[in-house]
C-alpha cells in the first residue's frame, strides 16, 4: 500500500533544464541543476512562499527569475563591490552581475530522505570547472532541507593556497498579496545603503513598507526578520546564520517594463529579501577554511 506520508522526488525536465519536484506531506518545492536554484516552494494549504515568475524560462545560461538564484562569487555590480572583490576577477569583460554560478550546472551530491524531511545537496568546485575570469579554486555547495520549514545552507571552502574575498547571496522572490500592503519587520534601526539615490547611507525606522521601486542593501541586519501579510493573515519568517547583511528588492512599476522574464504587473506579488555576505560584511576565507550561510525560511498565521 502506497504510504502517501512518505515523500516523493521526481526528476524532470522542464524545456532545456533538468529539474526536481519534490513532494512532502508538508508541501512541495521545485528546483534545477542549473544554478542549484529552487524555482518554487509551496506549503500545503498555504499560497506559494517562494515566487516563480509566470513568464519563467527555462533555458540553458539564462538564469530562472524567481526562486532562489545563488548570486556567487559576487554579489550585483562587480564594480559595486569592495575592492577586494573585485580584484579576485582577473578576466576581461565577462562579469554579469550577482556572479558566475547561477547559470552553470551545479552537481548533484545527493538526495536524501530523512523521515518526512528531504535534504538536496549540490555543489560546484571550480578548480575542476573554473569560472572565466575567477582563477581561484573554492568548493560551493548549496544543502537544501525540506521539511515543516525550508533550510538553505551554502558554504564556501576556500581549496586554494591564497585568500578568497567573496560578496554573496541567496537572492529569495518571496510571494505576496500585494507588496503596496505588506511589511517587512526586523530591520527597525538598520544602516542601509539606498541605491536608488546614489547609494547614499540612511537608517531605517520602523517596518519597512512599499511604496515605489525598493532597493536597498541593508547592514548590520539581526538573525530575524519578516514579511507581514495582512491580506494572505501570515508572516513569512526569516532567520539567517553566517550573515549580517540582507538586501530588500521590488522594481515597482517602471523597471518591471525592463526585466527579462517579468510581466508588467508582476511586481505587485513578489518581494525578494536576500540573505546576504555585501559590502563590509562580505567573506574572506584563509586556505583551507570553510564558512556557511543558513537561511531558514518558514511561514506561519496571523
Ligand atoms: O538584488 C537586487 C538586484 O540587484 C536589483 O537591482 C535587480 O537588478 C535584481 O537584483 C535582479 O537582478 P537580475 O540580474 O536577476 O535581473
Amino acid at each position: 500500500m502506497y504510504d502517501e506520508t512518505l515523500p516523493t522526488v521526481e526528476q524532470l525536465e522542464v524545456d532545456e533544464l533538468v529539474c526536481w519536484r519534490v513532494h512532502t506531506r508538508h508541501g512541495e518545492l521545485l528546483m534545477t541543476q542549473q544554478g542549484a536554484q529552487v524555482l518554487s516552494y509551496q506549503p500545503h494549504g498555504e499560497e506559494p512562499v517562494i515566487w516563480l515568475s509566470g513568464q519563467a524560462a527555462y533555458q540553458k545560461g539564462k538564469a530562472v527569475r524567481g526562486g532562489v538564484p545563488v548570486c556567487w562569487p559576487w554579489f550585483g555590480d562587480l564594480r559595486r563591490n569592495p575592492a577586494e572583490i573585485q580584484g579576485m576577477h582577473q578576466g576581461g569583460p565577462i562579469c554579469p552581475a550577482h556572479g558566475l554560478v547561477r547559470e552553470r550546472d551545479w552537481t548533484l551530491l545527493g538526495i536524501d530522505s530523512e523521515g518526512p524531511a528531504v535534504r538536496l545537496d549540490f555543489a560546484l568546485d571550480t578548480a575542476s570547472e573554473p569560472l572565466p575570469g575567477w582563477p581561484h579554486a573554492a568548493e560551493l555547495k548549496l544543502s537544501i532541507l525540506m521539511d515543516e520549514q525550508l533550510r538553505l545552507t551554502l558554504s564556501t571552502r576556500n581549496t586554494g593556497d591564497r585568500p578568497l574575498a567573496i560578496s554573496q547571496a541567496l537572492h529569495s522572490y518571496f510571494a505576496v498579496s500585494d507588496i503596496q500592503g505588506v511589511e517587512v519587520e526586523g530591520l527597525d534601526d538598520c544602516r542601509y545603503i539606498e541605491t536608488l539615490e546614489d547609494w547614499q547611507e540612511r537608517k531605517q525606522k520602523g517596518p519597512v513598507s512599499f511604496r515605489g521601486e525598493t532597493d536597498r542593501i541593508y547592514l548590520e541586519t539581526p538573525r530575524r526578520m519578516a514579511i507581514v501579510d495582512r491580506a494572505w493573515k501570515r508572516r513569512i519568517l526569516l532567520e539567517a546564520d553566517g550573515s549580517a547583511s540582507a538586501v530588500v528588492w521590488n522594481p515597482w512599476i517602471d523597471k518591471s517594463r525592463r526585466l527579462s522574464q517579468f510581466a508588467e504587473d508582476a511586481w505587485k506579488g513578489m518581494l525578494c529579501i536576500e540573505t546576504a555576505r555585501v559590502m563590509d560584511d562580505f567573506l574572506v576565507l584563509r586556505p583551507g577554511e570553510e564558512q556557511r550561510m543558513v537561511l531558514n525560511i518558514s511561514s506561519t498565521p496571523l
